[in-house]
């Protein structure tokens, strides 16, 4: 009777381990937040008040709960994001009503400034525009040490981890 529940255990296991592992090794940051990728917004200023700190591997999402038409581009200069410069070959990703747009943070932008505007007329100049540094990908990071709150994070999901596996293996024990 209890050997059937054993796969079960293993499956539990698992999936705290990879929520522990996908929380250590990058993140989801909605741009934004609740007001989305949009004009009228002084997206600098949210990324301070929210201490974005933005690594390779992380997902920024881009989306309008609006739905208005907008786009993402990645610009690569100061220059070009001061003045809202959109010439040249850029990249447009569009966002139609309703949709968002996802992208990964490239190895390409370690140590660098990621720039990224929308291509909508007059958009950028009405302040849709971010800029954030990318710090190197958490793997290729200095080691945490015991008061970076990531490493509070990891430490509280094994604590939890070890409890909830003590329970299962007691409580099986004494059926
Ligand atoms: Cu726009």
């Amino acid at each position: 009777m209890a050997s059937t529940y054993v796969p079960l255990l293993y499956l539990l296991v698992a999936v705290l381990l990879m929520s522990v592992a996908h929380r250590t090794e990058s993140a989801v940051v909605v741009v934004g937040g609740s007001k989305g990728w949009t004009t009228g917004f002084d997206y600098n200023a949210w990324a301070s008040s929210q201490n974005l700190q933005l690594r390779v591997g992380d997902t920024l999402v881009f989306s309008d709960p609006d739905q208005s038409y907008h786009t993402v581009s990645l610009l690569d200069s100061a220059d070009a994001f001061q003045r809202c410069t959109l010439g040249g070959s850029l990249t447009v990703h569009p966002i139609l009503a309703g949709n968002n747009y996802s992208m990964t943070i490239p190895a390409s932008l370690e140590s660098k400034t990621l720039y990224a505007v929308c291509t909508v007329p007059g958009h950028c100049t009405e302040g849709q525009k971010m800029k954030a540094a990318v710090l190197p990908a958490l793997k290729a990071a200095i080691p945490p040490t015991a008061s970076d709150p990531n490493n509070a994070d990891l430490n509280r999901y094994i604590c939890w981890t070890t409890a909830i596996l003590l329970f299962a293996v007691s409580f099986w024990n004494s059926s």
